[in-house]
C-alpha cells in the first residue's frame, strides 16, 4: 500500500484567529491544487474568538499537534501478515517461512491484537513443553485436516475434531480397549483393523499411505457415522502434522510491546531494541492491529513535512520543529531566526496578516474558496488588522476583505465589530487565562522575552485591575519554563494605546525602570509594528 506523505500547514503557539484561519485556507488552497495531504493544524486551544469565527461560518477547527517530532504514523505502512487466534501452528509456520518472518501478530476474530507467535516461541512449545505428551488434536474444522494432510474427505459426519490421536500399530484388541468415541486413529491398508474401529464406534479414521479404501469400510463409516480421510502422507507423515496444529493462541506470547500512531520515533526505537521480539506490533485506538514495526523500519531517517504560517521563529513554533522538514514558510511578523537545510520558499510580506497573504494565493490563481473557508480567512484579516485599523493594514487587506467578504455574504464592517467584540469579552475570565489568551514569544538581547496582548474596550480596564494584573504575571514567573522578562499589554484599540506591565529580575527591572503600576504607552496598538521593535532598542540599549 503506497500512502502520499501527509504535510502539516500549522501556526504558531498560543493560535490568534490569524493562526487558525490561515492555515484553514492554506490547506484548502493546497489541497485544491491536488495531492489531498494537506492537513490544517494548530498547536494550541482555540481563543474565544476564533471559536466564534469557525462556528459562524460552519468550519472545523484545525487538528491538534502538539508535537511534530517524526512518530509511528510517519512510517510508511507497510503490509503486515497476521493469524487468527485458531490458525493451526502449521499455517502460521508456513506464513512465517513464505514471508521471511520471525514472528506472527496474532488476532482474535475483529482484528484486535491478543498476542505473537515467535521463533523463540515455537521452539519453546514444541521443543521443551509437549515433548512428552500424547497426541492431542486441539478442535479442527475437518476441512482444515483435510487441507492440512492434503487428504480427501471419503465420508464426512463431523464438522469438527478433537480428541486423542493413535496410530494402530499394537495389537487389534490393545487398541480397541483404549479408544474412545471421541478419537481418531491412524491406520494403513489393513481392512479388518479399519472396520473393527469403524465397528467400535471411535470418532475418524485416517487412511495414511494412499492404503486402499474398501466399500464396506465406507459403507460402515457412514451408518456408524464415522468420518474417514485418506491421504498419500504416512502414518508418521500424518502424526507429525497433527503434532504441529496447535492453535496459534496455545503458543503465542502475550508479552508483545504495543505502539500507536502518535507514538515518537524515539520511544519506538527504545522499545523494540529492547524488547526480546526486536518488535512493536501498531495498534489503532481501538487494539486492532494495523502493522509491525521491526529494527529494520526504524533505520530510515524520517520527518514530519511543515508549512509554518503566521510565525518564523523556532520559540514560537510547535514542540519538536527542531525535527521536522519545514517546506515552506508564510509569515507577516519580522524576520526571526530559522535555519533549514533545504530552499524552501519563503514568503514573508508587510501586510495586516497572513491569511491576506493566503487569500492572495487563491485571487492570483483564479481559485475561489469555498464559502466556509472564505469566512474563515475573512476572520482572520479582520482579527489581526482589527477591522482594517490598525497600523499594519494595507491596501492589500482591503482587497482580500473585499474578495473574501463577498463570497462569505457577510458585511464586513459589521461582522468586523461581531468579532472584535468576541474578542475583547473579558467578562468571566480570570486575569491568568486573558494572559494566555494571545502571546508570543521572542528572543531579544539574549532574552527570552514573552509579549502577551489582552484587548480591552478602554484603559479603564488596566487601570482598575492593576493589583490583580500585576500578581497574575508574577505567578507566571514562577511556573516552569517562565522566560526572563513577561510583558502583558493591554490594548484600547478604541482609544489607540497600551498600558504595558513587566516583571522581570530585579535588575532588569530597575535598570528599566518599570514597578508595579502599568507603563502608558500612547499610540502603540500593533505588538509587532509599534511595540516590539521600540522595546528590542530600549533593552539593547539598557542592558
Ligand atoms: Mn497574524
Amino acid at each position: 500500500m503506497k500512502t502520499v506523505k501527509t504535510i502539516y500547514v500549522i501556526g504558531h503557539r498560543h493560535p490568534d484567529t490569524d493562526s487558525i484561519c490561515s492555515v484553514i485556507g492554506y490547506a484548502a488552497y493546497l489541497n485544491t491544487l491536488g495531492g489531498g495531504q494537506y492537513i490544517a493544524a494548530r498547536c494550541g486551544d482555540l481563543n474565544a474568538e476564533s471559536r466564534f469565527a469557525l462556528e459562524k461560518f460552519g468550519v472545523e477547527a484545525p487538528e491538534l499537534i502538539l508535537n511534530v517530532e517524526p512518530s509511528v504514523a510517519d512510517i510508511p505502512v507497510t503490509y503486515s501478515q497476521s493469524a487468527t487466534a485458531n490458525t493451526p501452528t502449521i499455517d502460521v509456520i508456513e506464513t512465517m517461512d513464505a514471508n521471511d518472518l520471525r514472528n506472527l501478530p496474532i488476532t482474535d476474530a475483529a482484528g484486535k491484537l491478543i498476542g505473537l507467535v515467535s521463533e523463540h516461541g515455537l521452539a519453546h512449545a514444541y521443543v521443551s513443553t509437549i515433548k512428552r505428551e500424547n497426541l492431542v488434536m486441539s478442535p479442527m474444522p475437518v476441512e482444515t485436516l483435510a487441507r492440512i494432510l492434503s487428504a480427501d474427505i471419503r465420508v464426512r459426519k463431523h464438522d469438527v475434531l478433537e480428541g486423542s490421536v493413535y496410530i494402530s500399530i499394537d495389537a487389534l484388541h490393545v487398541i480397541l480397549s483404549r479408544i474412545t468415541a471421541k478419537d481418531i486413529a491412524i491406520v494403513g491398508d489393513d481392512e479388518p483393523t479399519q472396520l473393527a474401529l469403524v465397528s467400535a464406534g471411535i470418532a475418524a479414521l485416517i487412511i495414511a499411505d494412499s492404503a486402499p479404501v474398501g466399500d464396506r469400510v465406507l459403507t460402515a463409516a457412514e451408518a456408524r457415522g464415522v468420518t474417514v480421510l485418506s491421504t498419500d502422507v504416512d502414518a508418521f507423515g500424518v502424526a507429525k502434522t497433527i503434532h504441529l496444529t496447535l492453535p496459534a493462541e496455545m503458543i503465542m506470547a502475550t508479552d508483545v510491546p504495543t505502539v500507536h500512531m502518535g507514538d515518537t520515533l524515539e520511544y519506538v526505537k527504545e522499545l523494540v531494541s529492547n524488547s526480546k521480539y526486536r518488535t512493536a506490533c501498531v495498534l489503532d485506538e481501538n487494539g486492532k492491529l494495523i502493522s509491525t514495526i521491526s529494527r529494520n523500519s526504524l533505520m530510515d531517517d524520517v520527518e514530519k513535512s511543515v508549512i509554518l504560517l503566521d510565525h518564523n521563529e523556532y520559540s514560537q513554533a510547535v514542540e519538536g520543529i527542531e525535527t521536522a522538514d519545514i517546506i515552506e514558510i508564510i509569515d507577516h511578523h519580522r524576520l526571526g531566526a530559522m535555519a533549514t537545510l533545504q530552499p524552501i520558499r519563503f514568503d514573508l510580506e508587510p501586510v495586516g496578516s497572513t491569511s491576506t497573504i493566503v487569500t492572495r494565493r487563491f485571487m492570483e490563481s483564479g481559485i475561489e474558496p469555498e464559502k466556509g473557508v472564505a469566512g474563515a480567512l475573512l476572520s482572520g484579516i479582520l482579527s489581526d488588522t482589527l477591522g482594517l485599523k490598525m497600523s499594519t493594514s494595507t491596501k492589500l487587506d482591503e482587497d482580500a476583505v473585499s474578495f473574501l467578504a463577498k463570497i462569505a455574504d457577510v458585511d464586513p464592517t459589521a461582522y468586523a465589530q461581531e468579532l472584535i467584540a468576541e474578542g475583547m469579552s473579558l467578562s468571566g475570565v480570570s486575569q491568568n487565562e486573558l494572559l494566555d489568551r494571545d502571546t508570543k514569544e521572542y528572543s531579544l538581547s539574549g532574552k527570552r522575552v514573552i509579549v502577551a496582548q489582552i484587548l480591552t474596550p478602554s484603559y479603564e480596564y488596566a487601570q482598575n485591575q492593576s493589583e490583580e494584573i500585576y500578581a497574575a504575571l508574577q505567578m507566571k514567573m514562577h511556573e516552569s519554563n517562565a522566560p526572563d522578562i513577561y510583558i502583558a499589554l493591554y490594548t484600547s484599540v478604541s482609544e489607540m494605546g497600551s498600558d504595558m506591565f513587566a516583571v522581570a529580575d530585579e535588575s532588569t527591572m530597575m535598570k528599566m525602570h518599570w514597578g508595579r503600576k502599568p507603563m502608558h504607552l500612547e499610540g502603540v496598538v500593533s505588538r509587532k509594528k509599534d511595540f516590539v521593535p521600540r522595546f528590542g532598542r530600549a533593552l539593547a540599549n539598557l542592558l
